[in-house]
C-alpha cells in the first residue's frame, strides 16, 4: 500500500472531502449491498430499494429493513470510521459525506455528516407525513402503519428513482467542488447522483483517491486508487499524516 501521494496533496490541502459507501462499514459486520454473500444476495438492491416494490410487497421490503437495522444496532464502529473522526480535526475544512444509513459515523465521533440516503433509524407515513422514530414492525407477514391514518410506514431512506434530499446535497456538491483532496472511500461508484460528486471534485481540481478492496467503474478517472480495507488503509494514513504534520508544523 503506497499513501505517499495521498499523504503529499494532504499535507497541503485547505479543504477535504470524503464520500463513504457500505464497504466502510463491511468491516464492522454491516452487509454491503452488492457483495455475494448475505441473505440478502438473492435480491438486487434496485429490486428492494423502490418505491414501486414496498407498495407491491410492504412486508418484504420491511422484513429486509428489519434484519438490517438490527445488524445496524447490533454493531460498532471500526478503525475506518474512527480514523474518519480524527481526520475531521486534522484538515481546517472538512466534509464528510456518506450514502451509508447506518448511523456509524456519527457514532465513531464524527460531528457532522452529510446523509445522501437517508438514516434508517427514521420512518415515516407515505399518507399524512408523519414521522415515526421507534417504529415497531409487526411479526411478518404485516408492515407498520400510521397510528393516526392508517397509511403505511416507510423507512426515511433513499429509493431507486427517489430525489436526494436536495439541501444535503447542494451542500455535498460545493464541498466536492471546493476539495483539494477528495477521497472515494468503500463504494462500488455505480450508483448516481452520489457517485458523480468525485467527477465533480476531479472536474475542479481535486486530487482523487479512491480506496476500495477493488477497482470500480470510477478508477480510470482517479489520480489514485489505493487497494485494501478501508479499515486497515485509513489508520495507516491517519497515523502517516499525523507524523508528517509533527514534522511540518
Ligand atoms: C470495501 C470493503 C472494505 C467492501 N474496505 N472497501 C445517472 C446515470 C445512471 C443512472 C442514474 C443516473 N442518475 C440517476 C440514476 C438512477 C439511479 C442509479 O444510480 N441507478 C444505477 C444503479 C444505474 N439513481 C437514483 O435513482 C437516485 N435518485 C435519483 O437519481 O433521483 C433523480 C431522479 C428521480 C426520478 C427520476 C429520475 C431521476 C437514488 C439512488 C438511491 C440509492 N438508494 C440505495 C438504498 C438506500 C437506503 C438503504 O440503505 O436501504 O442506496 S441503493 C444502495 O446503493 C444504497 C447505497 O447507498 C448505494 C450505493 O451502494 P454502495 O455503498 O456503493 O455499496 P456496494 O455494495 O455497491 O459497494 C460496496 C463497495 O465496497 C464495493 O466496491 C466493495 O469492493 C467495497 N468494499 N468491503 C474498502 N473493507
Ligand atoms: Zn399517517
Amino acid at each position: 500500500m503506497n499513501l505517499s501521494r495521498l499523504l503529499e496533496r494532504l499535507q497541503s490541502a485547505d479543504s477535504v472531502c470524503v464520500l463513504t459507501g457500505s464497504g466502510i462499514s463491511a468491516e464492522s459486520g454491516v452487509p454491503t449491498f452488492r457483495g455475494e454473500d448475505g441473505l440478502w444476495s438473492k435480491f438486487k438492491p434496485e429490486e428492494l430499494a423502490n418505491f414501486d416494490a414496498f407498495i407491491r410487497n410492504p412486508s418484504l421490503v420491511w422484513e429486509w429493513y428489519s434484519y438490517r437495522k438490527k445488524v445496524m444496532k447490533e454493531v460498532s464502529p471500526n478503525p475506518g470510521h474512527e480514523a474518519l473522526a480524527a481526520l475531521e480535526h486534522m484538515v481546517s475544512d472538512f466534509t464528510l459525506v456518506t450514502q451509508n444509513v447506518d448511523n456509524l459515523h456519527r457514532r465513531s465521533g464524527s460531528s457532522r455528516v452529510l446523509e445522501l440516503h437517508g438514516n434508517i433509524e427514521r420512518s415515516y407515513c407515505i399518507d399524512c407525513g408523519r414521522f415515526v422514530r421507534d417504529v415497531v414492525i409487526p411479526v411478518k407477514p404485516a408492515a407498520p402503519t400510521c397510528e393516526h391514518c392508517g397509511g403505511l410506514i416507510r423507512p426515511d431512506v433513499v429509493w431507486f428513482g427517489e430525489l436526494l434530499p436536495q439541501e444535503i446535497f447542494t451542500e455535498a456538491e460545493e464541498a466536492a467542488r471546493r476539495a483539494d483532496v477528495f477521497m472515494c472511500i468503500g463504494t462500488s461508484a455505480v450508483v448516481y447522483p452520489a457517485a458523480s460528486l468525485s467527477l465533480v471534485a476531479k472536474d475542479a481540481g481535486a486530487f482523487v483517491a479512491e480506496i476500495n478492496l477493488e477497482r470500480t467503474d470510477l478508477s480510470s478517472r482517479f489520480d489514485e486508487t489505493i487497494l485494501g480495507r478501508a479499515g486497515e488503509v485509513l489508520p495507516s494514513l491517519i497515523i502517516e499524516f499525523r507524523l508528517l504534520k509533527e514534522a511540518h508544523p
